[in-house]
């Protein structure tokens, strides 16, 4: 895990970059940004350059940078996306969120999650409490791999915080850290799974998608594994691969013995690398009052053309 923490002086100059944006692109929404955003990048300080590159190379599996520019007139916590796709609401931090994105990956959406949104808003939404999306609250958000049913998930999540008052804490589990016996180890690095996607991801008639992907839940390098897993949604191809359900037991004892609490704070932003952490987060009471907690996050990938791969076209959203 690694952190930033900006200077005063640090953060004037990303505010700056910021009021050139809003000139160059008038009042703008995040996806007309998006394709000019690695440009920009090069003109945010140079320690926040440094900091990504080593976060890059090092695949540091937790990166987090603290004393970002918040708008001194934030608006009221929109009561779900909609309303923030609606109002604008968060605007200036989605800028700020995009461009330090740009230095770790490309932006890219999902046609069905957020409606094709590419900075989406995790705030929690009227009727949402007890889902299993990012508009939850008084249920957890179990562990998870980011779109862990698809081929093409993120490579990093980034989360940046907005409003915090509460301080719930985003829950993350580090690969690193968990000790798997190798019987577990073995079964784990076998497609024995089905990957499914989770209630994100709902189509244009407001059913979740079905699509599914068998693949192992443990792989990559031995010294450093990767994982891909959501408790919820993952779950042994075979029914009668007992074997393999009671693997995902297991192995879910030993994550969440590895758990770490992140509080972030106004001004955070957390990146999450996907292949090397799981990640969650606690339940909390919501209030709708304007006052709830607020966060923006982006889905990053390393190569864009795998998105272009999947879409068949040069479209940054998927499906
Ligand atoms: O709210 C959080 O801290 C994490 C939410 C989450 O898992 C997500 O938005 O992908
Ligand atoms: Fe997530």
């Amino acid at each position: 895990m690694k952190r930033l923490v900006l200077e005063p002086s640090e953060r004037r100059q990303i505010d700056r970059l910021v009021d050139d944006l809003v000139v160059e692109f008038g009042p703008w929404e995040a996806a007309q940004f998006v394709p000019h955003a690695k440009r920009v990048a090069e003109s945010l300080p140079i320690r926040v350059r440094q900091f990504f590159r080593r976060v890059l190379s090092a695949e540091t599996d937790v990166a987090v940078v603290s004393g970002l520019p918040l708008s001194e007139d934030l608006a009221p916590t929109p009561t779900g996306w909609e309303m923030a796709a609606k109002t604008g609401a968060g605007a200036r931090e989605e800028v700020v969120l995009t461009l330090l994105s740009a230095l770790l990956g490309e932006p890219f959406a999902w046609g069905d999650q957020q409606n094709g949104r590419m900075v989406h808003d995790v705030c929690p939404a009227p009727g949402k409490e007890l889902s299993e999306t990012s508009g939850s609250s008084t249920a957890p958000l179990s562990l998870h791999t980011e779109d862990a049913f698809h081929q093409c998930r993120c490579d990093y999540v980034a989360l940046s915080c907005l409003r915090n008052d509460d301080r719930i804490a985003t829950t993350v589990v580090r690969a690193d850290r968990i000790a798997l016996p190798p019987r577990l180890a073995a079964i784990l690095s076998e497609r024995r799974f089905h990957h499914r996607p989770d209630q994100s991801h709902v189509g244009p008639h407001g059913h979740a998608s079905e699509a599914v992907d068998t693949d192992a839940i443990l792989f990559g390098p031995a010294e450093a594994r990767y994982l891909r897993i959501d408790f919820d949604d993952t779950c042994a191809a075979d029914q009668d691969d007992h074997d393999a359900a009671e693997a995902i037991t297991e192995l879910y004892a030993h994550v969440c013995a590895a758990r770490e609490k992140v509080v972030l704070e106004p001004g955070d932003a957390i990146f999450l690398d996907n292949y090397r952490v799981v990640h969650g987060r606690d339940p909390f009471q919501p209030r709708y009052d304007g006052t709830d907690r607020w966060l923006k996050r982006v889905n990053l990938i390393r190569d864009i053309r795998r998105v272009y791969l999947a879409t068949e076209s040069r479209s940054r959203v998927i499906g």
